[in-house]
């Protein structure tokens, strides 16, 4: 993408309404734009992180053996009627009449709804186990929208539904769900820490919330700190294989980890005291096991092995999936801009043209840019006629975590230099060892 052909509306000042650093810089890298109250667009350079992390989301999931599918934005409200919820959820639902005056609501989340696709369709415990998701639009009305895409009212969440024969199919289905997780956070180069916490308006008595400790978070949080160096890495994981599954979700539960709802003072002071943390964290998720809340009053029922027929076995899983590019931001940027970690960034490289309209240089980035396309990397190429001070200003708050600069001087020798982003180190190298180091990187983030 070449930058003059791009829109990447950058704003120079700092805008008055943003409180915290990602909600700034999102705005400021003319990411998103605000069209009322926790209300957004996204422009194109925050659509294609948006897009990037949803991927991510989506590949995590079918790894794990999740179908996707989707379901409307817009529900009717006899569905909620039937399960309770339309009169217990409140002000946070957005609620419409259509033209027949029938009541309809914008889905906050969908457990009623994949209640009923499941009822219509699934009788038999032969078609158990199943896990439904999708990546769709919710609406909660929110008393207080705030920081941006952290706090929306419109936001884009992944939602998962597992039904199940029993209730330790039910509970590996969670564990699925949370291994899964680690993975999905770890690939976006975020640590959320699952942490033991309160269901709310979902329900059930086993929830884990997956934190990522940031100053700005809204919940307080209280850990060992050896928690946040806990990995899971390259492991193979089978995701069929209940103990292997339950024995990571284990070791990354067994260390004290809760946000304020189900702290236990007396617990926490066990910790050697050095270990002790206080903190803050930002929520990009939570898993639900709910046994029967749903299946019972909406009669989703199953005939099990033996004959008889029982209410299927559920839980609810969700990824904060906007909420993400708030918390990415807010664990990985300096005084410049953003710092995008490999999984997610919008592109992999940005080039940097010091002398637009030298035909050395000119050239030397038209090659560069084809090599890297050729290798599936779309590079950002800044061909503006700008100052180098403004196009690196750019790139900065952009964060595009390498850069590739190309000037006369150095074409002379014929090299271009490499930049980091994350720690500001460059090297010179030919143009050819500069694209299959930056392919050498992106190898190890697919
Ligand atoms: C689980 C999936 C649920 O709604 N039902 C379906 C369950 N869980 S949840 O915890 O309420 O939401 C899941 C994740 O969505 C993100 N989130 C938000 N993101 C931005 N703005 C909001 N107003 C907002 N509310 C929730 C969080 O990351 C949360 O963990």
């Amino acid at each position: 993408m070449r930058l003059s052909r791009y829109f990447l509306p950058v704003l120079k000042e700092n805008p008055a309404e943003a409180q915290i650093v990602s909600h700034r810089y999102m705005l400021r890298a003319g990411m998103i734009k605000q069209q009322a109250a926790g209300i957004y667009s996204w422009l194109p350079l925050g659509y294609r992180v948006l897009k990037r992390i949803e991927q991510i989301v989506h590949e995590e999931q079918i790894r794990a053996g999740h179908i996707p599918l989707l379901m409307p934005t817009l529900q009717p409200a006899d569905l909620w009627r039937e399960s309770g919820r339309y009169d217990d959820y409140g002000q946070e639902m957005l609620r419409i009449k259509d033209r027949h005056e029938r009541d309809m609501l914008y889905g906050p989340t969908n457990e009623e709804m994949i209640t009923d696709i499941f009822r219509a369709h699934v009788s038999s415990y032969k078609d158990l186990p199943l896990t439904l998701y999708h990546i769709q639009w919710k609406f909660r009305d929110e008393v207080r929208p705030r920081f941006g895409v952290m706090r929306g009212r419109e936001f884009l969440m992944k939602d998962g539904y597992n039904f199940d024969v029993d209730r330790d199919a039910a509970l590996h289905a969670y564990n699925r769900h949370m291994v899964s997780y680690l993975r999905t956070y770890e690939r976006m180069g975020l640590t959320a820490i699952p942490m033991r916490a309160a269901s709310g308006p979902i329900g059930g008595d086993n929830t884990h919330e997956f934190l990522v400790l940031a100053n700005t978070g809204e919940s307080e949080v209280f850990y060992d700190d050896r928690v946040t160096g806990l990995k899971l890495g390259q492991r193979e994981i089978d995701y069929d294989d209940r103990a292997q599954v339950a024995g990571v979700c284990e070791e990354f539960t067994t260390l004290y980890a809760r946000t304020d709802e189900t702290h236990d003072g007396a617990l926490f002071d066990q910790i050697p005291e050095e270990h002790r943390k206080v903190g803050r964290g930002i929520e990009v998720g939570q898993i639900f096991y709910f046994g029967t809340k749903y299946s019972e009053s909406m009669g989703a029922t199953v005939v099990t092995k033996d004959g008889s027929k029982v209410p299927v076995e559920m839980g609810s899983h969700g990824i904060g999936v906007s909420r993400l590019l708030g918390a990415i931001i807010e664990a990985s940027h300096d005084d410049k801009g953003i710092i995008w970690p490999e999984g997610v960034t919008p592109f992999p490289v940005g080039l940097v043209n010091l002398k637009q309209g030298d035909a050395a240089a000119d050239a030397a980035c038209a090659d560069l840019e084809k090599a890297l396309l050729a290798r599936g990397l779309e590079p950002l190429y800044d061909d503006r006629d700008e100052r180098a001070g403004a196009k690196f200003a750019t790139m900065d708050l952009i964060g595009l975590p390498w850069r590739i600069t190309v000037g006369p001087r150095g074409l002379t020798n014929g090299v271009v230099e490499l930049t980091s982003r994350r720690t500001g180190q460059s090297e010179e190298m030919t143009p050819e060892a500069a694209v299959a180091r930056i392919a050498e990187i992106y190898a190890a983030h697919p």
